[in-house]
């Protein structure tokens, strides 16, 4: 066996099943457990979710729903326009177009398997085929289209299960002068800030640069740069070529799997060591929040994320702890956080004056939402967080 398990993060719902009404009998529960695979050094979930019970046509998550996010896009694609000038583009997991919107002049062509998304991006006139990424599409895409000098994907590679399937799925649809470029959560990341709320039913894996070099040696695919983003808690952007193709192998790849291999990812005491750090964070999480509520002081939520889901739900922490939750995403407002049932509310101008304390559920997001929320700390308002350790702020 070469997969070991290492952590254990409880009974765990699936992170888009926003209640309409408290129901819980008609909730799905898992088991949300960690493995390591020492052969190849991939971090996942030891039980995969049906993807169908994840992403369908009520899909909540808006990729667009933040100014950080449709900033990096931004910026994304006008490096893209300038150092590759693409004459097509494919993106896997196009959410509600935040990207594609910005190669309306060239062939732009969208994944989405939620059905509610694909609608938006249809709407935005991206043509958009509303299935799973495998190769099946990818050889009805190639039918259509032809290939394509750039494949993007982020935040959707970790979240397919057989990843053989779909990167075969991607050499087939790649130009031979083509770029894939994935972003995914880095994992060095999740081990240096414990968050471990990375670990959800979406996320299947937690990849660290060596993992999908590791992957990558069965395919005519290999990596040639990375870059280190601060989007979603900690990312990295590779970038992928075929093997054949001769654009040079940048520094950067060696200096991050150096970096990746000095703070022990190939190491199993590594995530042992993590998983100790795990309980720790819920043992100071919890008493920061029972020590609040002791004092008889309001907490709300502050961004109904998936991530906050595992959080939730691992610490045990519900409406006996957190009033409601704000969140500026219309399908989550009027429902309720899954497993834990807190109501999500759609934010006022500024945050209640009743509120002592916000828990913030979009860490990421921390800067975004500090320099929106003044008045609140101002006031006196404070924040608490899990990351990097369990603090008020
Ligand atoms: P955010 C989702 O995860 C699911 P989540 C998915 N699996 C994934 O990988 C990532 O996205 C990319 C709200 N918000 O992006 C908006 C405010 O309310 O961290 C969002 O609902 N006020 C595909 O959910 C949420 O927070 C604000 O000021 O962990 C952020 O969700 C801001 C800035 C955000 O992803």
């Amino acid at each position: 066996m070469s997969k070991i398990e290492f952590l254990s993060l409880g009974k765990q719902p699936i992170t888009n099943n926003f209640l309409t009404e408290q129901n819980p009998e008609q909730e799905f529960f898992y088991n949300l457990n960690i493995v390591y695979d020492e052969n190849t050094k991939v971090v996942s979930l030891a039980n995969f979710v049906p993807p169908e019970k994840m992403f369908n046509e009520t899909y909540a998550h808006r990729a667009s729903m933040s100014i950080t996010m449709q900033n990096a896009n931004k910026k994304l694609s006008e490096d893209i326009k300038k150092e590759i000038n693409p004459k097509s583009v494919l993106e896997i997991g196009s959410n509600d177009g935040v990207f594609l919107k910005n190669f309306s002049n060239i062939l732009s062509i969208g994944v989405e398997p939620c059905k509610n998304l694909a609608k938006i991006t249809t709407s935005m006139n991206i043509k958009t085929y509303d299935q799973f990424w495998s190769i099946e599409l990818s050889k009805k895409i190639l039918e259509n289209h032809g290939k394509f000098e750039l494949i993007y994907s982020a935040n959707t590679i970790s979240h397919i299960h057989d990843l053989s399937n779909a990167l075969k799925a991607i050499e087939i649809l790649l130009s031979d002068n083509g770029i894939f470029i994935l972003e995914d959560p880095s994992l060095s990341e999740v081990i240096k800030n414990i968050s471990y709320d990375q670990f959800y039913d979406e996320h299947a894996y937690v990849f660290s640069v060596l993992a999908i070099k590791n992957l990558l040696k069965e395919t005519e695919l290999e990596i040639f740069n990375i870059e280190k983003l601060s989007t979603h808690g900690g990312s990295n952007r590779v970038f992928i070529k075929k093997k054949k193709n001769n654009i040079k192998i940048s520094a950067n790849l060696n200096k991050a799997i150096d970096y990746e291999l000095k703070i022990g990812i190939d190491k199993f005491e590594t995530y042992q060591k993590f998983a100790n750090k795990v309980e720790n964070s819920k043992t100071e999480t919890l008493k920061i929040f029972t020590k609040i509520k002791k004092k008889n002081l309001k907490i709300i939520g502050y961004g109904a994320t998936y991530k906050s889901s595992t959080i939730l739900n691992y610490c045990g922490l519900d409406t006996k702890y957190i009033e409601y939750f704000v969140d500026t995403t219309e399908n989550k407002q009027g429902k309720f956080t899954p497993g834990t049932h807190i109501p999500i509310i759609k934010p006022n101008l500024e945050i209640n004056p009743d509120v002592h304390f916000a828990f913030l559920g979009a860490w990421n997001f921390k800067n975004e939402i500090f320099n929106k929320e003044q008045n609140f700390i101002n006031r006196g308002g404070k924040f608490i967080t899990h990351v990097p350790y369990p603090q008020i702020i």
